[in-house]
């Protein structure tokens, strides 16, 4: 076991939250040796009960190792946190969650340190961590040659997906991967709504909920050929100009089931105002066209 820690890659990892810890134990449990800091000291002890080392500052952890990992709260207390550490020929990895803004920003902050830079956005929790098969992964961008170092020792904790150099580009898939997941749970809640007064088992109508999202999920690669050919009329099924016609049926039956509408009318909005400018036999995708700024 000693020799085999010895092999693999020792990591220093600072930030012992909900994420950080799952992050900590997938790596002891690999064999890995961990240098961990958190600012508040009493977390790490379930990490050192497991084999853990624990640094007494963020600067004394991050010279411990060249391969630096930082999963904190937000990119504020990343900042915070290695203010006093020399970033000198590290190499960190940082998986707070961020803007594109601030991980390009903190890569630039990284490398007037002397650091190599890589920026991650996780797309997994934390019980995903460590467990092969949960179909949770990370986001990474900035240094390729990191991410090739790296690869193997990152892909411990969850599976790999390199979106390019630059170091914005991790956080920004994150972000608009989630940004369609509250979409969708926006779409869910509405649904459970229009049912809740009514004698429908929420349980029976979960399933049917979830078929119909996953069913309608491959809707994004049209849109995606659409967005990539210019022709959003290309392979249409349901054009907007139906789909338009349509919509006072789900106002009159949010309004007889008292239910707000609010979830549901930005998005009809956008639909009318792009039908209004003579796009009605195309797909929904013009309505992407409405949201750039
Ligand atoms: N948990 C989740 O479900 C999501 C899944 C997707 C990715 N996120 C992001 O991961 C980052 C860390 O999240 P977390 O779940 O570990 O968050 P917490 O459990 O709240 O732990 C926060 C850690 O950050 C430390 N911390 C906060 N402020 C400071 C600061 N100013 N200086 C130094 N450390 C700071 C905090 O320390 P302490 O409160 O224990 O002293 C925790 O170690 C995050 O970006 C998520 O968006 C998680």
């Amino acid at each position: 076991m000693e020799k085999e820690a010895l092999e693999k890659t020792s990591v220093t990892l600072l930030g012992l939250g909900a994420m950080g810890g799952a992050l900590a134990r997938a790596w002891l449990t690999a064999g890995h040796r961990l240098t961990v800091w958190n600012r508040t000291p009493a977390r790490t002890a379930s990490v050192v009960a497991e084999g853990g080392r624990a640094a007494d500052s963020a600067a004394e952890a991050v010279a411990a190792n060249t391969l630096v990992v930082v999963c904190l709260l937000d990119d504020a207390s990343v900042g915070e946190a290695l203010a006093d550490a020399d970033l000198t020929g590290r190499d960190l990895v940082n998986l707070t969650t961020s803007t594109p803004a601030q991980a390009r920003a903190r890569a630039e902050w990284a490398r007037e340190r002397g650091a190599r830079y890589l920026d991650g956005g996780i797309m997994a929790v934390p019980p995903m961590i460590g467990v092969p098969g949960s179909g949770g992964y990370v986001f990474y961008s900035g240094s390729g040659e990191l991410f090739e170092r790296y690869r193997e020792t990152l892909a411990v904790p969850a599976g790999t997906t390199y979106v390019g150099e630059d170091p914005g580009f991790a956080a920004l898939h994150d972000v608009a991967l989630l940004s369609a997941m509250y979409g969708m749970f926006a779409g869910a809640a509405h649904a459970f709504a229009l049912i809740r007064k009514e004698d429908i088992d929420p349980t029976a109508f979960a399933p049917l909920l979830a078929d119909w999202l996953v069913a309608m999920a491959p809707a994004v690669h049209q849109t995606a050929d659409q967005l990539r050919s210019g022709d959003y009329t290309k392979g249409v099924v349901s054009n907007l100009a139906m789909q338009v016609a349509g919509t006072p049926t789900f106002l009159d039956t949010a309004e007889q089931q008292g239910v707000s509408p609010e979830l549901l009318t930005p998005y009809f909005a956008l639909m009318r105002r792009r039908l209004t400018e003579g796009s009605g036999d195309e797909d929904l995708t013009g309505v992407i066209d409405l949201l750039r700024r």
